[in-house]
């Protein structure tokens, strides 16, 4: 059965989902949610999500919001042999541990800046972008210890932090002298197709609307 992605190609935790769906050969419907017509206030959409945010997923009667859970459910279902969620439930534990850093650090750091950017016009306080960067710090501390961030291959939790992470970058440029091990995981991860395909165009659309606010 097709699931349907309800998105926005600018949010990063979509294209997270857009990414996990093409990896794992989800056969997915995509919908798009025009956030900058409203579309996601909409009671239609509401109801699927009282939070009013993309991604939504839907799988029959199943109606899932929040990437982290919905990159879960879908590598839980499709994900047969474990290579991208494993089965082991040590090195499980482990993937959803950084799942968790992603939405809590890498997209918060983000979030704490764009939403009363884009909602509010409030221009971002200097210890905002310190806070970039010492998520950077826990990063690069976790890729000294693993090739990727939940063991030495690539996992959901990955894909979660990169989508958000790459465009942290764009806030606080990315040192790759000062942080050696995440420049490497940035470049690598970018540098697949899936990301070629379903991140880069978004996050350019994205890079372009917030430079413009915070120049504004
Ligand atoms: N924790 C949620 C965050 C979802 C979220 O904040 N989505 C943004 C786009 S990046 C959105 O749709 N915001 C609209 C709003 O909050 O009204 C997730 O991972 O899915």
């Amino acid at each position: 059965m097709v699931v349907k992605l309800y998105k926005n190609d600018v949010s990063p935790v979509a294209r997270a989902c857009m990414m996990a769906c093409d990896l794992l050969n989800v056969q997915a419907e995509m919908i798009d949610v025009d956030v900058f017509k409203g579309e996601h206030l909409a009671p239609e959409f509401v109801k699927k999500n009282p939070l009013h945010a993309v991604p939504v997923l839907e799988d029959g009667d199943l109606v899932l919001h929040d990437s982290h859970a919905i990159l879960m459910y879908l590598a839980e279902k499709y994900d047969k042999n474990g290579s991208l969620y494993p089965k082991d439930m040590k090195q499980r534990a482990l993937v959803n541990q950084k799942l968790f850093f992603s939405i809590s650090f890498v997209y918060m750091r983000l979030r704490d800046i764009t939403g009363p950017l884009i909602f509010e016009g409030e221009k971002p306080s200097e210890k905002r972008f310190k806070a970039i960067d010492e998520t950077y710090g826990f990063l690069e501390e976790f890729l000294s210890r693993t090739k990727y961030l939940a063991g030495d291959s690539m996992t959901i939790a990955d894909i979660s932090a990169f989508a958000s992470g790459v465009a942290l970058g764009f806030l606080v440029e990315l040192d790759g002298q000062k942080y050696p091990k995440l420049h490497a995981w940035m470049t690598t991860m970018k540098q697949m197709p899936v990301s070629q395909k379903f991140n880069a165009p978004g996050h350019s659309a994205y890079e372009k609307f917030i430079k413009k606010l915070l120049a504004a």
